[in-house]
């Protein structure tokens, strides 16, 4: 099953939205199997921001995800990774769709609340970044049959 880190990044967690942001991922039907409050730590920040290193806007985002905490999360279902990034919305707010999180609750992209991965692959390197193996839970929802065709 895909599964893909969420952050809660620290804006959301300040504007108490984190119960919204699960709630929109649980009413789409996908499986939480890991989560965890957490302060980020510089290393952790710049481990899962490498990509961005040398970019006019990484200072500031290595600022913001580690000044206050974050809910970490991990959400697991079929096509799980574009199904989340489809229900955060783009990574500019005024550019996310309406009904978006980013759309609904952001303005500004150095404050868009929250983080999602972006390819099956980045998952699992994130989630194996942000999470050991036994903070992770197995598990299986009655109602996953209604949910997931397979
Ligand atoms: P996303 O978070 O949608 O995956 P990303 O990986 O391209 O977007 O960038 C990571 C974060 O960096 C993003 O959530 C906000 C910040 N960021 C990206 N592009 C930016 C820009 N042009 N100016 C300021 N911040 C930016
Ligand atoms: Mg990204």
């Amino acid at each position: 099953m895909e599964r893909s880190l969420v952050l809660v990044k620290p804006d959301g967690v300040q504007r108490g939205l984190i119960g919204e942001v699960i709630a929109r991922f649980e009413r789409r039907g996908l499986r939480l199997v890991g989560a965890k409050f957490m302060q980020v730590s510089l290393d952790l920040a710049k481990a899962h921001y490498a990509e961005h290193e040398g970019k006019p806007f990484y200072d500031g985002l290595i600022a913001y995800i580690t000044s206050a905490p974050v809910m970490a999360m991990v959400w697991e279902g079929p096509n799980a990774v574009a199904a989340i990034r489809q229900t955060v919305g783009s990574t500019k707010p005024a550019e996310a769709a309406p009904g978006t999180i980013r759309h609904d609750f952001a303005l500004e992209v150095g404050r868009n609340l929250i983080h999602a991965s972006d390819k099956p692959e980045t998952g699992v390197r994130e989630v194996a970044l942000w999470f050991k193996a036994e903070e992770l839970v197995d598990w299986k929802r009655e109602v996953d049959r209604w949910v997931f065709e397979k």
